[in-house]
């Protein structure tokens, strides 16, 4: 029996199955070679890019929960993708991920110095090398998006996954987001709950929902109604993350979030803390879980992995 089926109050918080923290590690651990192998300079056709390699590198490696490439693979799972398009999309999800928060933490961003318990890149490299490598990551992700030696019929649907991606990270998605972001910051005047949720959905929404999106068009061909259930379940978890960031920047401790907390009252962000308090939030979240639940009914238990990632970003510690 598939989990919203016994899900049946949003105030309920599920433990979720042993089965799932061994498929997450799994994944981790194949996506952690697969970025390594990517980045390796043994790839290199001359040495010239090896600086920058390092950056990245740096920035890639040895760290993060790597939410989006596991989305990747749980939405392909439902169908049937091929193992040889799912590790590129995972790939490039990472690397436009790792690309952002490079970005994101320098100094006329977030100014943040410390990322998964390391120094940020700009702090250990310098910000030209640190900007440098965010680019390179960015057009390194539809490079391994595009680039194909196997079976000519996957092309269109690489196509695609390109349109995709670069769709949810560009002017009208996560750059968008984050532009918002700094303009309501700047004008330090409180902004509306609507505004907030927009903000939020193409910050980090926009990319969790072309996680979920690449993994599903890596696989058979979609309906219209399954296209439409996979955007509900991203839209609420993409937001539900985001909460549960907010909420983690003001409550949790630095050493187990690997980054300073408390930055989002320091740059004067609006935040669901900041609009709605804790317990509201909190509340919002368990809702938005619910909703994603619902959202997968027409999968049946293929989509268990993707109920079993809804409980996790809700219910994470770091
Ligand atoms: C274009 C110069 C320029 C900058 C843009 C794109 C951008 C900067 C920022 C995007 C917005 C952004 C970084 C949102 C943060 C989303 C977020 C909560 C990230 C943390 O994600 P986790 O928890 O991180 O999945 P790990 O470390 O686990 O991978």
């Amino acid at each position: 029996m598939f989990k919203n089926m016994y899900k049946n109050s949003y105030e309920t918080i599920l433990p979720i199955s042993s089965s799932f923290f061994d498929w997450m590690k799994n994944i981790q651990l194949n996506v952690e070679i697969n970025l390594d192998n990517y980045l390796s300079s043994s790839n290199l056709s001359s040495m010239v890019a090896k600086p920058l390699y390092e950056v990245m590198r740096y920035s890639v490696l040895g760290g993060g929960k790597k939410i989006r490439p596991l989305l990747v693979y749980a939405s392909g799972e439902i169908f049937c993708a091929s193992e040889e398009l799912l590790t590129r999309a995972a790939i490039a999800v990472e690397f436009i991920h790792a690309y952002s928060l490079i970005h994101d933490d320098m100094p006329s961003m977030d100014n943040a110095v410390l990322r998964r318990g390391k120094i940020s890149v700009h702090v250990k490299y310098g910000e030209s090398m640190a900007l440098l490598a965010g680019d390179a990551l960015q057009t390194q992700a539809f490079f391994v998006l595009a680039n194909n030696s196997t079976h000519s019929e996957q092309f269109a649907q690489q196509l695609k996954m390109i349109a995709v991606l670069a769709h949810a990270i560009g002017a009208e998605g996560m750059c968008a987001g984050q532009v918002l972001d700094l303009i309501q910051s700047d004008a330090l005047v409180s902004i509306s709950l609507d505004e907030l949720e927009n903000m939020h959905q193409l910050k980090t929404g926009a990319l969790l929902r072309a996680s979920v999106l690449l993994g599903a068009y890596s696989g058979k061909l979609l309906s219209t109604a399954e296209v439409m259930a996979l955007k509900v379940y991203s839209n609420a978890i993409g937001l539900a993350f985001q909460i549960v960031d907010d909420i983690l920047d003001a409550t949790a401790d630095s050493s187990i979030l690997g980054k300073i907390v408390g930055q989002d009252v320091v740059n004067q962000r609006q935040t669901y803390m900041s609009v709605l308090g804790l317990e509201k939030s909190k509340a919002l979240v368990n809702k938005l879980c619910f909703d994603a639940h619902n959202a997968l009914i027409i999968f049946n238990s293929c989509a268990n992995r993707l109920h079993d990632l809804a409980d996790f970003i809700v219910q994470r510690q770091t």
